[in-house]
């Protein structure tokens, strides 16, 4: 008899804090577009996350819908993959109490995300921002995930997923799978344009420091343009050039061409030249996504239905786990 291999699970989420940066896509989003093939993916527009940090009601309605479309936009098939908003599925928030339960205040006290956060956030370091660890835990473990598709920035609640997994199984049996993390073979870590020490974010105050996958033509290659570089001239790959090693790790990710062939490229050309190239070649990148975006955007109806799918696909994948963790806890399930 033919033996059937299931494919591993895959589970990985975005916030929607504001349209997603070019960092978020040539870090994560083109991988979980190409992770659909080889494996049973589950990808969340994590919403309850983002209230951690205080936002604006009507702008966090559009930038769901806005995150969702693009996901699709980018290539994520919602028949063949699960693609969901986390508050669409009850459960997650209710594993999160569970697992909160299970889960030691000094484990959550040595989170950097949290000290780094409620540095930033004096006025509102709220008990979201500090369970915050756990949520994503209840996110990973409802779908019994083998892999999770991790930045640097997120290993520290990865382990601690894995800590509160093993934590319940070793008490109630084998509940949850003990997730991995998943570091792709080509994972683009993007930088600010305006200070390549630090990461582009989506949330950067400063317009200039990141590129919205959503930004037009003129203002790709304008932000481009006053990219923070160095005194020297020659494109290089070398240590102390942050800037310039940024824009060739993203000329290098839109176009695939190796640094080699970039450093040859721009040889005895200046920093302007290569920086209009850097603008060029993204705008290219983007403009098909842009495309289809703007189909999507349209078509409300389809983009509804996409999303109903999701969470009845999310929720049938996660009621199996939940009902079993309330069994092993005592509760009584009806
Ligand atoms: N600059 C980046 N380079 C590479 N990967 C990145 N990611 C984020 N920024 C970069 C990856 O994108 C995925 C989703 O990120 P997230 O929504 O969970 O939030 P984040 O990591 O906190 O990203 P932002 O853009 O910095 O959001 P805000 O400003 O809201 O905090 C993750 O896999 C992340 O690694």
């Amino acid at each position: 008899m033919e033996e059937v291999i299931s494919k591993k699970r895959i589970f990985s989420g975005i916030q929607p804090t504001n349209t997603p940066t070019l960092g978020n896509y040539l870090g994560a989003l083109i991988n979980w577009v190409k992770l659909q093939d080889d494996y049973e993916c589950t990808y969340s527009i994590v919403d309850l996350h983002s209230i951690t940090v205080r936002q604006d009601p009507a702008k966090l309605k559009k930038q769901i819908l806005e995150s969702y479309s693009l996901l699709l936009a980018m290539g994520v098939d919602p028949e063949k993959s699960t693609a969901f908003v986390q508050s669409h599925n009850c459960q997650h928030a209710e594993l999160a109490w569970i697992l909160s339960c299970y889960t030691q205040f000094g484990e959550l006290s040595r989170m950097t995300q949290f000290k780094d956060k409620s540095a930033k956030h004096p006025e509102n370091i709220n008990a979201g921002l500090f369970t915050y660890p756990v949520l994503m835990a209840a996110d990973i473990l409802l779908y019994q995930a083998d892999l999770v598709p991790v930045g640097q920035d997120q290993k520290q609640h990865l382990e601690l997923s894995r800590d509160i997994a093993v934590r319940f199984n070793n008490i109630y049996g084998d509940v949850f799978k003990v997730p991995d993390p998943y570091i792709p073979k080509t994972a683009a870590k993007i930088a600010s344009l305006q200070d390549p020490t630090k990461k582009m974010s989506k949330s950067d105050e400063n317009p200039n420091a990141s590129i919205s996958v959503l930004d037009d033509r003129d203002t790709i290659i304008r932000k481009f343009k006053r990219a923070v570089t160095d005194s020297d001239t020659v494109v290089k790959y070398a240590e102390g050039k942050d800037g310039i090693n940024n824009l060739m790790s993203i000329y290098s990710a839109v176009t695939g061409k190796t640094y080699e062939e970039i450093e040859k490229e721009f040889d005895g050309k200046g920093y302007g030249d290569f920086k209009l190239a850097v603008g060029e070649a993204t705008a290219d990148r983007l403009a098909p996504i842009q495309a289809e975006y703007a189909r999507l955007a349209a078509d409300k109806k389809y983009i509804e239905e996409c999303m109903k799918l999701g969470a009845e696909k999310a929720f049938k994948t996660t009621r199996k786990t939940l009902q079993k963790v309330y069994k092993k806890v005592g509760f009584i399930v009806i």
